[in-house]
């Protein structure tokens, strides 16, 4: 990246290659990146430090990252314009999360409702880096400076603890972190289960048949819509106090055609319920569809993918390097 690039404001944003991708983190985060990538310079990596907080099988991890560096570039992600790369190839964000972690307060980390959701669910393995997950997230953020950090909702409290962490590393030592915003889309920031309309639509739950992820099959996808939760009232309208299973729908649909909520309503007004999942459960389908072919094409082309986050892991490395240093120099380590 050269340092003319460098001036246009900076995105960057990871995902962790715990599961399939699904539609919610498509909505809710990806297809915000790829709307981005000629007016910021980006960067967009897989979590795969990340995802080892919970336990993972080795060989699916490595064919997940892949898949998902497959899956960045068929939702539109162009690796000449973005710097894509995989988290461990890039040994700045475990040093600097290292040094993050002295300045992240237990009590701070407590609160974090993610770290309270995993560890509930997985009672048996409670370890040190779920718990310090977030000093790792602050650090993946502020090695590159950005302006901006394009997440779903659930994701909000990560980065305002990146915020107020780099406050605080700032107010010991002076100027070093750039204070990055959440940038959170108005339609799909929270994507919830089919099935059960509270919980959000998550990848790494076993089997959720409430689960649309990037590359079910057109007909698997109609099914789990028909079978979606709805409500008693029959009447297709925008609530989700009192109808979250029809208003997760009408999220969907709105972010997948672009119609507004008023739209929808009177598209729909008078149809049954049948109707609308099959019209949601058709816009998904054909949402889905140029991404999931052009990832199977992709995920057979390992070279590339190779040349690909080669090329993504030295760009990331010259910025990441450079803040590093910044970093070690403030806290007093001799430099070498
Ligand atoms: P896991 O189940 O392994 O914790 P996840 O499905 O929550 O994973 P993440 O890797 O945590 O996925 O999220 C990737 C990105 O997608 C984040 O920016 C997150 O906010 C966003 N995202 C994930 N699920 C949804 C959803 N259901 N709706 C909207 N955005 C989502
Ligand atoms: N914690 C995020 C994944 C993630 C991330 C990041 C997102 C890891 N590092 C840096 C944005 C910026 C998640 O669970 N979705």
């Amino acid at each position: 990246m050269d340092e003319k690039q460098s001036k246009k404001p900076v995105m960057l944003s990871g995902i962790k290659p715990s599961g399939e991708l699904t539609l919610g983190s498509y909505l809710g985060a990806i297809r915000n990146w790829a709307e981005r990538a000629n007016d910021y310079d980006c960067y967009y990596f897989m979590a795969d430090l990340h995802a080892i907080t919970v336990r993972q099988n080795p060989a699916d991890l490595r064919r997940r990252t892949l898949e998902q560096l497959a899956q960045y570039i068929a939702c539109g992600l162009d690796p000449q314009k973005n710097t894509l790369f995989i988290q461990s190839h890039v040994h700045e964000h475990a040093e600097l999360g290292w040094v993050l972690n002295c300045y992240a307060m237990f009590g701070e980390l407590s609160r974090m409702t993610q770290f309270k959701d995993k560890a509930a669910k997985n009672a048996e393995n409670i370890n040190g880096g779920l718990f310090t997950y977030p000093s790792l997230m602050a650090a993946d953020i502020l090695l590159y400076q950005p302006d901006f950090v394009p997440v779903g909702e659930d994701q909000k409290q990560h980065v305002e603890l990146t915020r107020d962490i780099a406050n605080r590393f700032n107010g010991v030592y002076g100027e070093t972190f750039k204070i990055p915003q959440p940038f959170i889309p108005k339609i799909g920031a929270r994507v919830m289960s089919l099935v059960d309309p509270s919980k959000k639509m998550s990848k790494s739950e076993d089997e959720d048949p409430g689960r649309i992820i990037l590359m079910d099959k057109p007909e698997d996808i109609l099914r789990r819509f028909k079978r979606a939760v709805t409500d008693s009232e029959a009447q297709v309208r925008f609530d989700p106090e009192t109808k979250p299973g029809i208003s997760n729908l009408m999220t969907i649909y709105a972010a997948a055609t672009g119609s507004s909520f008023a739209q929808i309503e009177a598209e729909f007004a008078g149809c049954g319920y049948g109707d609308f999942k099959r019209k949601v459960g058709e816009a998904v389908v054909e949402l889905l569809r140029p991404i999931r072919e052009e990832s199977a094409k992709l995920i057979r082309d390992k070279a590339y993918l190779e040349s690909v986050y080669r090329d993504g892991a030295q760009r990331a490395s010259y910025i990441a390097r450079r803040t590093l240093s910044k970093v070690y120099r403030k806290v007093g380590f001799v430099g070498l």
